[in-house]
């Protein structure tokens, strides 16, 4: 019988270990958490371990500070990184995430020449170009991780707007996960019908803003540190499309290479996901109004970016 699956988790923080609490829950494969602190991936990697007999997985979890244990892996969830700390301007963060996540990369892709990347650091869209970069793969094996947060952040307010279950409710948002992130609202649907026939268009706008600043008001919340249940939830399903090859359409941030007239830069589309990684990315037809607000976030990530000197 084929091994299980191998994900590899680097960063073993917050979003880290949630990612592999509930990759393990859902039995997707075995788990190599990946920390730079000594003991921290041991220790949630055990932990999670002794969780098993209570749950009912057999998923297998190993702890590392190395790298050794994670070759061959299928898929790599990178979110290793620094959170912004007082006195950091967000550039400062730009370039000392895009240090280590360089070198996660190369750690991570020596090892595991077939596996797809997974990327979680902020700031996404840049990050995972970068890693991109670096790692020579085809850009189907390389994603980011946004557009599933950021819409079903939107989703949740929809489903209690209109005091419906949150299985009901699909949305999409596009663009660069930040604050020019682009929700569609006409694409944004309740039991197949779209919220513009269901809510007052200032209800709806209030909806949208408070998605785009959803993390923010986390943040806000918890004071130290922000979210990561949903980001984890939203990572994880992510895995599942690609390891039970779904064809899945999600939104992630993927490769453009002339798609809504962007090219050569990582934004936030709705794309398939399935074994390959991103097997097909889905354009769909914007209004000029979109269209402005999609190309202004495409922009904002082209900015960043180019910092990077990539
Ligand atoms: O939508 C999204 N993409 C996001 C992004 C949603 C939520 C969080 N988002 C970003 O993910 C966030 O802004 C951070 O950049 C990452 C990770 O967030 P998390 O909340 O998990 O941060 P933690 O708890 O600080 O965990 C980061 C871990 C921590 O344990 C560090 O020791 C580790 O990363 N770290 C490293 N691990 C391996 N290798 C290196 N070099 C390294 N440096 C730090």
């Amino acid at each position: 019988m084929a091994a299980r699956p191998k994900i590899t988790v680097v960063g073993a923080g917050n979003v880290g270990a949630s990612v592999a609490q509930y990759v393990v829950e859902k039995e997707l494969g075995d788990v190599v958490l990946v920390d730079v602190v000594e003991g921290l991936p041991h220790g949630k990697a055990l932990d999670l371990a002794q969780a098993g007999p209570v749950h009912g997985y057999d998923s297998r979890l190993v702890g590392s500070n190395g790298y050794e244990e994670t070759a061959d892996s299928d898929i790599i969830v990178i979110t290793a990184g620094l959170a912004r700390k007082p006195g950091m301007t967000r550039d400062d963060l730009l370039f000392k995430n895009a240090e280590i996540v360089g070198n996660v990369v190369d750690q991570v892709t020596s090892r595991s020449k077939s596996a797809i990347l997974i990327l979680v650091t902020n700031p996404l869209d840049a990050m995972v170009q970068l890693a991109w970069k670096k790692s020579g793969f085809s850009a189907e094996r390389v994603i980011g991780m946004a557009g599933v947060l950021d819409s079903a952040r939107f989703r949740t307010f929809i489903a209690q707007e209109l005091n419906v279950s949150v299985e009901n409710v699909t949305a999409f948002v596009l663009g660069g996960h930040g604050d020019t992130m682009v929700p569609l609202p006409r694409y944004s649907t309740v039991a197949g019908i779209p919220i513009t026939d269901l809510l007052a268009a200032d209800r709806i706008q209030a909806l949208v803003t408070r998605t785009a600043n959803g993390g923010a008001e986390i943040v806000g919340l918890l004071k130290s540190g922000s979210a990561y249940y949903a980001p984890a939830a939203s990572t994880v399903e992510m895995v599942e499309a690609i390891l039970k090859d779904k064809h899945k359409i999600l939104p992630c941030a993927a490769y453009l290479d002339g798609q809504y007239g962007v090219k050569g830069l990582y934004v936030g589309v709705p794309v398939k996901l399935g074994r390959k990684g991103v097997e097909q990315i889905i354009e769909i037809k914007l209004t000029s109004e979109e269209q402005a607000a999609f190309q202004k976030s495409a922009g904002a990530v082209r900015e960043l970016v180019e910092k990077l000197k990539l």
